[in-house]
């Protein structure tokens, strides 16, 4: 698990986050369908964006964004207790939506990158490696669940 300071560069990190919930979470979108487009194969609603440009204007990935990283956000504000936050979640994930581990892994990556590019100078090692064991955390724990539902 993570120490109290940990928690603490965790959640401060994402007080930055929130501060453009819709910026961040229609970055982290993009990036996770340009880095690996088969993702998106997973949203009936996205099918109709083709460009980058589309993506970038499209209104639905935007909420859709702010969807994701408002649940991450009270997932992590548990500090590893959110047992009761991450079971509905893993069962739509595993037995609806059909999102392998390999995506969250994905999606993870590029939470991290987007942080990165929009707060450098916020986000050193320490912070850096804190967020990353939390996003570690929220897989892991996602992967038992997954177990579970057969998936
Ligand atoms: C797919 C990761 C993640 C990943 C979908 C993926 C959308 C929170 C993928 C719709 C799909 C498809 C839907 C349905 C969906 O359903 O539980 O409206 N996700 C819905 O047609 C993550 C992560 C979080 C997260 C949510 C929430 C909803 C939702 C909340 C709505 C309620 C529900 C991890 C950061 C596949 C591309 C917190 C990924 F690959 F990235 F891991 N979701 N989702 N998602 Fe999804």
């Amino acid at each position: 698990g993570l120490n109290d300071q940990e928690w603490q560069q965790v959640l401060t990190m994402w007080g930055k986050v929130e501060s453009d919930l819709a910026g961040h979470g229609h970055a982290v979108l993009m990036r996770l369908f340009q880095d690996h487009p088969e993702t998106m194969d997973r949203f009936d609603k996205f099918r109709g964006l083709k460009t980058p440009d589309q993506m970038r204007g499209s209104e639905d990935m935007k909420k859709h964004g702010v969807t994701v990283l408002t649940q991450l956000g009270k997932i992590l504000k548990q500090k590893g207790h959110h047992e009761s936050e991450l079971k509905p979640l893993a069962q739509t994930h595993a037995t609806k939506h059909r999102v392998p581990v390999k995506y969250l892994e994905f999606i993870c990556e590029a939470i991290m990158k987007v942080i990165a590019e929009k707060h450098s100078a916020d986000f050193g090692a320490n912070c850096q490696a804190a967020m990353k064991k939390a996003l570690e955390l929220f897989r892991h724990d996602m992967a038992s669940r997954y177990k579970e539902f057969g998936f």
